[in-house]
C-alpha cells in the first residue's frame, strides 16, 4: 500500500485523497438535539461521519445513532421509488409506479373525498420528523381540512398545555444560571447530550441538582438528591413540597398576592399533603421530600427541567406538572433569572433568538372557521388551549366510529402506527375502515406494508433543513451527497400535492426558498446567506431577553396572572381529574385505584423510557446500533423482582396486562426500583404498546397512559 493509499484508507480529507468534509446536521433525534455533522464524502459516498467541533450544541461530540448515520442512509431497508399496492393490506405486495402516478392518484383521492365528505376527511399527519410540519399544516388548512395532526399528541404537547395553563405559555429553564435545577423526570444524558453538557458545567460551578426520576439513571447518579418515586405519583410529591414551602414561609408571598390566581385555593389544596401523606403515596421517604423543599425553598433561584413524556404519560399527567410548575409559581420563579423563563420560539418550538413567521406562515386559513377537529369533542381544553391541531389519538377511534364524520383518506408522513397505545387495534382500523392511506418514509415500515401508495422520502443529508439552536444559533443545512434512488424530500412531495389539491396557495406552491425567505422574513436572515455558512452561524443580533414581563403585560392566561387554579378548567364542573386545582389522582390503573386488578397484575408497567442507542423505531434496524442492547427488545427488572418471580438474565419472559401480552427477554438492573418493569417502545419482534387498551390517558389532554398500567410477568419455560 503506498502512502496515498493509506491516506484514503485513513479517511483523510485532501485534494490528494478527494475527501471533502461536508457540513450537515444529524436529524435521526428531532430538533431539540440535532448535533452538527461533519460528513466525509468521496466520489458521492459517505465514508464516515464525525460532530462537529465547532458546533455550539454538541461541540465536537456523537451519540450511537448519529455515529451509525452511514448506516441509516444506505440501510438495505431504504425505499426505492415509489410504490402502489397490489395485494390485500400488510402482504407488502407492492409495483413499482412513477412519481406523476403517485401524486396523482393522492391527489385525486384527496379530491374525491373533499367532495364527497368535506375536507375534514382527510387526515394530514406527521410522525416524529418535523422539519415539514409547518409545510404540511398549511397544506392541510389551504386545503380545508382542520385536522392536521402530530406525534406531538402523545409528546410534548400535554406538558406545554400544563405551561399554558399555569403561565399562559412554556418557560424553559435557565440552567447556566440557577442555583437549584429540579430535573423532573428527564435523562438528558441518554436523550439530549448537549445539555447533559450543560448540565454537567452547571454542576462543576455548583449548581444543585434535585432529580426526580422511578430509575436510577446517569442524570439522577449525578443528582444532590435523587427523589425515586413510583411512577405516575409526582403530583402528590409536587403537592408536599408546595405544603412545606408554605409552611415553612419558603415562598414568595409578594409574588402570590401581586401576580398569582387562586393562591389561598391552592394553599387549602396543599394543608393537608404532609410529607407523611406524600409518603405514602409515592413511595420516597418524608426526610427526603422535606429536604428537597428546603433546598428550593433556599435556592435563591430554581427552576424545573420539565420533560416531553414521562410526566405526561399517566392518566393523571397534566393536574401532575400543574402541581409541578406550581413550585416555580409560589417560589417566584418564573420569568427571571436562573427561573423558568419565558423566550421567543423561533421555529419549530425551538428558542433562537430571532423572531419568526412561522405562525402566520403556518395559518392560511382560520381552523376555526372549519369543521371540528379530531378529538375537540373529547378534549375540548386541548382544542382551547392549542389552537390549530387535532389530537392524532383520536384517529382510530373516529375511524372506527365514522363520529362526528368519517375520516377517509390519512396523509401520512414518517407515520407509524406503532406509536398509538392498542396500537395492534389502530391497524385493524387502517385495514378495515380507511379508503385510502399513503405515506412518506426513508424504509419500507410495518405501516408502509398496509398503505395503498407508499413514498421514498430522502434522508436529511439529501435536502435542506432549516434549524435554530438555543445558544442563538441558526443552521440551514444543504445536502451533502445527492439522493439516494428515486427517493425526494419531503418538502417536494408536499409543493407537488399543493401544486394538486390547493392550487390558488401561490406561496406553498412557490417552493422552498421563496417559502423560507417568507418565514425568515421578521429576523433580516435569508435562504442565501444561510447557505453561506453551512455549518450554522450565531445570529447577528439575537433578540435580548426580557425578565418579569408580566410586571408590565398582563400573562397570557384567562385571568392575566400565574395560574394556581386555572380558569380554563373551572369551566369544566370540578369533575374528578378535570379540577381547576391541580388535585392528585393516583394513576387510574394502579394499587389504589384498582386493587382489584392489581391483585392478577401486581407489577407497575412503565414503557417507553430512553435508551442511549435507540430512537423510537428508527436504529433498531441498524446492527451497529442494537449490537449495543444484544437482546432487545427487552424488559427491564430489578433483581429483587427477578428472583421473586424466578427470571435470569436473558430468560424469555410473558408480560401481560388485562388487554394483552407480549414476549421479550428479561434484562435485570439494578436501574429500576422493585415493581416496575421497564419496556422501550416501537418494536416489531415486541410491541409494548398492545398491552395499553384505546382510551387509557389523561382526561383533560388525552395523552396515553404509557408510563403506568398494570402488569403481570411470567417466565416462559423451555
Ligand atoms: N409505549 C410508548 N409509546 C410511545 C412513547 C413512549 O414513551 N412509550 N413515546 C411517544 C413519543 S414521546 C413519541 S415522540 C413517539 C415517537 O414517534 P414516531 O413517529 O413513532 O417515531 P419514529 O419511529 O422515530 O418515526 C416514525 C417514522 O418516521 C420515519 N422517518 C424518519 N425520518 C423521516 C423523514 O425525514 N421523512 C419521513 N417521511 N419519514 C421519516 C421513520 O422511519 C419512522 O418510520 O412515540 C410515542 N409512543
Ligand atoms: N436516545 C434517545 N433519545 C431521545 C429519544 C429516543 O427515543 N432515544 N426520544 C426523544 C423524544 S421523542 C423524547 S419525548 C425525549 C424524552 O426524553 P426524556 O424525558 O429525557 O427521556 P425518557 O427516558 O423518556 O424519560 C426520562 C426519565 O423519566 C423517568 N420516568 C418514567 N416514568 C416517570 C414518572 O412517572 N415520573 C417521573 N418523574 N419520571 C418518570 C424514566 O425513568 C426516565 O429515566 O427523548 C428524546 N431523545
Ligand atoms: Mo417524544
Amino acid at each position: 500500500m503506498n502512502d496515498l493509499e493509506r491516506r484514503i484508507k485513513a479517511k483523510i480529507p485532501g485534494p490528494d485523497t478527494g475527501i471533502e468534509v461536508r457540513k450537515s446536521i444529524c436529524t435521526i433525534c428531532d430538533p431539540m438535539t440535532q448535533c452538527g455533522l461533519d460528513v466525509f464524502v468521496k466520489d458521492g459516498k459517505i465514508l464516515k461521519v464525525e460532530g462537529s467541533e465547532g458546533h455550539p450544541y454538541n461541540r465536537g461530540a456523537l451519540c450511537p445513532k448519529g455515529a451509525s448515520t452511514r448506516q441509516y442512509v444506505y440501510s438495505e431497508d431504504r425505499l426505492k421509488t415509489p410504490l402502489r399496492r397490489v395485494g390485500p393490506r400488510g402482504s407488502g405486495a407492492f409495483e413499482p409506479i412513477s412519481w406523476e402516478e403517485a401524486l396523482d392518484t393522492i391527489a385525486q383521492k384527496c379530491l374525491e373525498a373533499k367532495a364527497d365528505y368535506g375536507p375534514e376527511s382527510v387526515v394530514f399527519f406527521s410522525g416524529y420528523t418535523k422539519f415539514f410540519r409547518p409545510f404540511l399544516k398549511r397544506m392541510a388548512l389551504s386545503f380545508g381540512s382542520p385536522n392536521y395532526c402530530t406525534e406531538s399528541s402523545t409528546c410534548h404537547q400535554a406538558t406545554a398545555l400544563a405551561q399554558k395553563l399555569t403561565f399562559g405559555q412554556g418557560g424553559g429553564p435557565d440552567i447556566k444560571n440557577t442555583e437549584c435545577l429540579i430535573v423532573w423526570s428527564a435523562n438528558p444524558f441518554y436523550t439530549n447530550p448537549g445539555n447533559g453538557k450543560n448540565i454537567q458545567a452547571a454542576l462543576d460551578r455548583g449548581m444543585k441538582m434535585i432529580v426526580v426520576d422511578p430509575r436510577l439513571t446517569p442524570t439522577a447518579a449525578k443528582a444532590t438528591l435523587h427523589l425515586q418515586l413510583r411512577p405516575g405519583t409526582d403530583g402528590a410529591l409536587a403537592l408536599a413540597i408546595g405544603h412545606l414551602l408554605i409552611k415553612e414561609g419558603l415562598y414568595d408571598a409578594d409574588f402570590c398576592r401581586d401576580y398569582t390566581y387562586g393562591f389561598e385555593d391552592y394553599k387549602k389544596l396543599v394543608a393537608d399533603c404532609t410529607p407523611a401523606w406524600a409518603e405514602e403515596r409515592t413511595g420516597v421517604p418524608a426526610s427526603r421530600i422535606v429536604e428537597a423543599a428546603r433546598m428550593i425553598g433556599r435556592a435563591k433561584s430554581a427552576c424545573v427541567l420539565p420533560s416531553a413524556s414521562p410526566v405526561v404519560h399517566h392518566t393523571n399527567g397534566v393536574q401532575n406538572y400543574r402541581a409541578i410548575f406550581s413550585l416555580i409559581a409560589i417560589t417566584g420563579n418564573f420569568d427571571r433569572p436562573g427561573g423558568n423563563c419565558v423566550k421567543v420560539e423561533s421555529y419549530l418550538h425551538v428558542t433562537g433568538g430571532i423572531a419568526t413567521n412561522e405562525h402566520k406562515f403556518e395559518l392560511s386559513a382560520d381552523p376555526s372557521k372549519m369543521a371540528k377537529r379530531v378529538g375537540e369533542e373529547v378534549y375540548p381544553v386541548w382544542m382551547e388551549s392549542l389552537p390549530g391541531e387535532a389530537q392524532a389519538m383520536c384517529v382510530p377511534e373516529q375511524l372506527r366510529t365514522a363520529d362526528p364524520y368519517p375520516i377517509r383518506v390519512i396523509l401520512g408522513f414518517g407515520m407509524n402506527y406503532r406509536m398509538w397505545p392498542d396500537s395492534d387495534g389502530f391497524l385493524k382500523a387502517i385495514d378495515e375502515k380507511l379508503d385510502f392511506l399513503a405515506v412518506t418514509d426513508l424504509f419500507m415500515t410495518d405501516t408502509c406494508r398496509h398503505a395503498d401508495i407508499v413514498l421514498p422520502a430522502c434522508s436529511s443529508l439529501e435536502r435542506y433543513e432549516l434549524r435554530c439552536y438555543g445558544m442563538n444559533y441558526i443552521q440551514l443545512a444543504s445536502p451533502v451527497i445527492d439522493k439516494l434512488y428515486d427517493s425526494r424530500w419531503d418538502l417536494d412531495i408536499i409543493f407537488e400535492l399543493a401544486r394538486r389539491i390547493c392550487p390558488e396557495d401561490t406561496l406553498l406552491c412557490s417552493g422552498y426558498e421563496s417559502c423560507i425567505n417568507y418565514i425568515l422574513e421578521p429576523s433580516g436572515l435569508t435562504f442565501e446567506e444561510l447557505k453561506k455558512h453551512p455549518g450554522g452561524m450565531f445570529v447577528p443580533h439575537p433578540l435580548p431577553y426580557i425578565p418579569k414581563k408580566y410586571e408590565k403585560e398582563p400573562l397570557k392566561t384567562p385571568s392575566g396572572k400565574v395560574e394556581l387554579r386555572s380558569k380554563v378548567l373551572e369551566k369544566y364542573g370540578e369533575k374528578p381529574g378535570l379540577e381547576s386545582l391541580p388535585v392528585y389522582h393516583p394513576p387510574k390503573y394502579s394499587k389504589e385505584a384498582a386493587p382489584e386488578m392489581a391483585k392478577e397484575y401486581p407489577l407497575i408497567l412503565n414503557s417507553g423510557s430512553r435508551l442511549p442507542m435507540f430512537v423510537h423505531t428508527r436504529t433498531y434496524r441498524l446492527s451497529w446500533t442494537s449490537s449495543l442492547r444484544p437482546n432487545a427488545p427487552s424488559a427491564d427488572l430489578s433483581p429483587t423482582d427477578a428472583k421473586s418471580f424466578g427470571v435470569a438474565e436473558g430468560d424469555r419472559i410473558r408480560v401481560s396486562t388485562p388487554f394483552g401480552s407480549i414476549e421479550l427477554t428479561a434484562h435485570i438492573t439494578g436501574m429500576v426500583q422493585p415493581g416496575v418493569v421497564h419496556i422501550y417502545h416501537g418494536s416489531s419482534k415486541a410491541d409494548v404498546n398492545e398491552l395499553f387498551e384505546y382510551g387509557y390517558g389523561d382526561p383533560i389532554s388525552g395523552f396515553p397512559g404509557y408510563k403506568s398500567a398494570l402488569c403481570k410477568l411470567e417466565k416462559i419455560e423451555g
